[in-house]
Order: C-alpha cells, then structure tokens, then sequence
C-alpha cells in the first residue's frame, strides 16, 4: 500500500522529517519513503489526513513477566527504608522471585498481556523481555517460554535476555560462587540451546553480582554466541560498564555513576547507553547520568520503561520519553531517537528503527502536528494506528 498526506520522522537525522510525504509499502518492508509528488504510482493508495508516521517504538528494556506485587515496598520507601535495605532484608527482587517460582506459565502469561497490551497502545512494535525472576532453570526457563509466547499471541516482535545473574537467590545466600556456577554451568547452557535468549543481561552492583562474577557469566554467554549487555553504574560506579564495553556489549543500561573512563570504553566500544529514568524516578535518586559526556564522545542514547514490579513499575513508553527529557534533559528529538533508531541498535536489529527503503514495515501514525509532541504532554496519547510487519494491526490509517 501506497501511504500518502502524511509527515514522517524518518529518523534518519535528527527527526529526518519530510512533510507532505509517502511511503510505499511492499510486503513486510518499506520500499520507499519522499516526497508525495514524487510517489510511484500505486494500485493501493490511503490518504493518512496529515498524520505524523514515526517508526513503530522499539522498548528495549523490559522485565514485565513476573508473579507477586511490591506496592507495599513502595510504601515502606517512602516512610525512609532504602530500595538497597529492603533488597538485603529478603524483600526487593528476591520477593518477585518465591512468586514467580510458584506461578504456572499461564498465570505468568495471562498477566504480562496486561501489561504488554498497555504498552502496545502506545505504538510498540517491539520490545526486549529479560528472565530473572527465576534464578533456577526451570524458572528462567519458564520466564524465557512466556516471553516467546506474548511474541506469537500479539502483533508484536519480542527479544529476549537471560538475567541469571540478576539477584543471588536465598538457597545460595552462604556461597555466592556455587550460584555463579549454576548460572554458567548449567542455565545458560539449556536457555542457549533451547535458543530461548537472544542475549545475556547480568546486574553488576553491590547488591547484585560484583564485575568479576559478571565476567564470568559474559565469557559463557560469549562461548555460546550470545551478545551481552548489563545493569551497570545504577546506584554506585563499580567500572562493569567498562568490562561489558570490552565485550562489545550491546548496551550498558541504568550508568547513573558511569564516569568518564567508562564514558570512553563504551564510545570504543559503539555500545548503546539505555537510560531508564522510571527507576530514576521511583528510587527518587539524585545522581543524573553524564549525559553531556556520552553526547561529547558520540555515544548513541536509548531510553526505555524498564517497566518491572519493584523499580520502575512504569507502563508507559510516552511517559518515560518525557521523563529523560524532564529529569535527564534529554531533547524531545532524542527521547524519540532514544525509542527508534538507538533502541534497535541497542537489540541489535538493524533492520528497523526508522523509515527507509529496506527497512521492516512498523510503523506509527500519530494525531499530532510535530514530532516534539510525542515527548510534550504527560498522561495523552495520541496514537492514531500501527503498521507492524506490513499489516495494520491497531486503529485506521485514514
Ligand atoms: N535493575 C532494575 O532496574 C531492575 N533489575 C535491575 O537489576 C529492578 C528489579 C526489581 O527491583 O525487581
Ligand atoms: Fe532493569
């Protein structure tokens, strides 16, 4: 179909914005984007009413299968307990994890299509899932399932990631190592082979996995083929960023404390900053990501929900763009750059995150009159239809 009467972010550079313009579609891909006097001439054409056509939104940082609630650890934060403290106490990521284990891969399903579907409304056409609220094979294993399963119940890519090392589970508080162990000895090995992940994630913090012990799991992760990427520099700077870029990481995620000789490892390295302002928010922290330093060295910037029961329980793509932009100072176009182009480069995918001959057909129709709209209004969403592998799949196009 021959899309018409409409101005499209391509994101090629900047917005690479062209108004009054066209795009083609053949199939599952773009065949051609420019100006609409221009267009080939087409048996198919829709007239989109002026409409604003972005890339379908890629979230490319997601944990959103899990059992259980933690709104009561919300309220216990805000009488003065730290996140950290109730993650030593047994509460935090090990709480998701005791419900988690006791949930069948139905319950698991039925309500990350909640959330999944929320996300969906707002033009996501595809979005990173992580396992790690498992810690023991069946488990991960379990998560991992769920999460190609949302992929074939809904008009929606899914890209997975191992988080194994994600928190030391209780049944290993006396020996952090044997955890490791289990981790590369046995669980990466089944979800490789199951070809259930399509990379490795690892958390490098004090309350987590040290650099070291994140090695390790990276140097099994890259035996089997698997790109990796970390939960690096979120509360303190323990340099894992640093030893990811030295994995050619695909992302480094969080990096609040990324300093300036990580700055430079990762520019090295062309891995993607993903900045996850929703945990930002609800942690209430202070130290802003060095976003200036990463803008210097030509680090491309993502941002995605992190959307999870305990630090950013966050539904909203929309929202968190505003956020990077409100709490990081992040420009509207980078925000939009952030969900696109640098998402995508963030998964790995080169073949989507803007609108250009080649390219996957995703794309989003907005009711607004400028890409900076998209960033602007908090809680409105002006999302119009979405095109997702060539088909619409939600709203009208006309
Ligand atoms: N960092 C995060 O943002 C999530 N995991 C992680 O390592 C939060 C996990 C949680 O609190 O449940
Ligand atoms: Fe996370």
């Amino acid at each position: 179909m021959l899309l018409t009467n409409l101005t499209a972010a391509t994101m090629r550079d900047g917005y690479g914005l062209r108004e009054d313009a066209a795009i083609l579609i053949d199939g599952t891909r773009i065949a051609w984007v420019g100006p609409r006097r221009d267009a080939p001439s087409w048996p198919d054409v829709v007239d989109c009413g002026g409409k604003l056509a972005t890339p379908g939104l890629i979230d490319c940082h997601t944990h959103i299968v899990y059992g259980g609630n933690r709104a009561d650890e919300f309220e216990k934060r805000l009488t003065g307990v730290p996140y950290a403290e109730i993650a030593k106490a047994g509460g935090g990521i090990a709480s998701t994890v005791r419900a988690t284990r006791s949930q069948s891969e139905d319950e698991l399903t039925a309500s990350a299509l909640k959330r999944l579907d929320t996300l969906l409304g707002e033009g996501i056409t595809t979005i990173e899932i992580k396992s790690g609220y498992g810690l023991d094979l069946d488990t991960e294993l379990k998560m991992l399932k769920v999460a190609r399963r949302l992929g074939r119940m809904r008009p929606i890519d899914v890209v997975t990631s191992y988080l194994g090392a994600h928190a030391l589970p209780p049944e290993f508080r006396e020996n952090r190592t044997a955890y490791v162990d289990l981790v590369c000895d046995e669980v990466l090995p089944a979800v490789a082979s199951a070809k259930l992940a399509d990379a490795v994630d690892a958390f490098c913090e004090g309350i987590a996995f040290s650099v070291d012990e994140t090695r390790r799991v990276f140097e099994i992760a890259r035996a089997h083929g698997l790109p990796v990427k970390l939960h690096a520099e979120q509360l303190t700077n323990l340099g894992g960023a640093k030893m990811a870029a030295g994995f050619g990481a695909l992302s480094v995620d969080h990096i609040e404390y990324l300093d300036q000789e990580g700055v430079k490892a990762v520019a090295a390295a062309g891995t993607v900053a993903v900045l996850l302002p929703g945990a930002f928010y609800y942690l209430r922290e202070k130290q802003l990501p060095p976003v200036d330093s990463l803008r210097e060295a030509g680090v491309p910037i993502a941002v995605a929900t992190d959307l999870n029961p305990g630090s950013s329980p966050v539904h909203s793509i929309l929202t968190t763009m505003n956020m990077a932009c409100v709490l990081f100072g992040l420009t509207p176009q980078e925000a939009l750059r952030g969900v696109t182009v640098n998402a995508a480069r963030a998964l790995g995918l080169a073949d989507r995150g803007a609108i250009a001959p080649g390219l996957k057909a995703d794309i989003a129709l907005w009711e607004v009159e400028r890409p900076g709209d998209l960033a602007y209004p908090l809680g409105f969403n002006p999302l119009a239809a979405v095109i997702q592998n060539g088909e619409v799949v939600r709203g009208r196009l006309a």
